[in-house]
């Protein structure tokens, strides 16, 4: 099946921006996979447009009813920010309001206090924004920051789910499978590992795709 172009037009600027790689790399869980995707290499202001467009699309297509865009410190925060605006620009009436924010590493104890900077998040309903969801260790504490400061979660949106089993799962389920049955919330991502499958064939090398497979049926969610 054709990826929407939107996916495309992510993967191809992933790939010719260096952020989406193949090799071998060691992961937070110490696998090796065959493929990296690092948000942080969108630096430039024609990689940021992209990846930004690539939320932008994703929230407009599949993403719930949000009030406020919440980016955890430090890759989320540019995030929020550009996708909030990308938001308005594409829909000034649905996203008239939507607003975002962020919080800090350290709270503040002086000046406004708290932190959270940007949007207040008491009664809204907060949608949370990251890279890469691996063991799912940082959404959790965005929750709890959120629920503590008297905000909702409507859900997370992620740029890559790599779809596979979390390191000390006994079954088939994903990360991103684990939050979405925990906390009830919709987790949407921009692109996942079948995606990237569909859209590198042609495109990276065959031994490079078969890599990627291999690794797909060793380490493949069911969710
Ligand atoms: P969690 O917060 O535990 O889900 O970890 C997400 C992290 O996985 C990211 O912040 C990266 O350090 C890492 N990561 C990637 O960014 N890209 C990948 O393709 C794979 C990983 C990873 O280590 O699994």
């Amino acid at each position: 099946m054709e990826l929407p172009q939107y996916k495309q037009d992510f993967l191809r600027a992933a790939l010719d921006g260096g952020a989406l790689r193949f090799g071998s790399f060691e992961l937070k869980s110490k696998r090796t996979s065959p493929y990296f995707f690092n948000a942080g290499d969108f630096y430039t202001g024609a990689l940021h447009g992209a990846i930004t467009d690539a939320y932008a699309h994703t929230i407009v297509a599949k993403g719930p009813e949000f009030d406020v865009i919440f980016g955890p410190a430090y890759k989320g925060i540019p995030l929020a920010a550009s996708v909030v605006y990308a938001l308005w620009k594409m829909d000034r009436g649905r996203f008239q309001s939507a607003a975002y924010s962020y919080d800090r590493k350290e709270a503040k104890t002086h000046g406004e206090g708290g932190n959270i900077v940007g949007s207040p998040l008491a009664g809204k309903r907060v949608l949370i924004i990251d890279d890469v969801v691996s063991a799912g260790t940082a959404k959790r504490l965005a929750i709890d920051t959120i629920r503590a400061a008297g905000g909702t979660v409507a859900g997370i949106v992620v740029a890559l789910d790599r779809q596979e089993t979390l390191p000390e799962g006994v079954d088939k389920t994903s990360a991103i499978g684990q939050l979405r049955k925990e906390y009830q919330i919709p987790i949407i991502a921009i692109v996942k590992l079948d995606d990237i499958i569909a859209g590198m064939k042609g495109v990276i090398s065959d031994n490079d795709i078969s890599q990627i497979e291999g690794y797909r049926a060793k380490f493949g969610a069911t969710d």
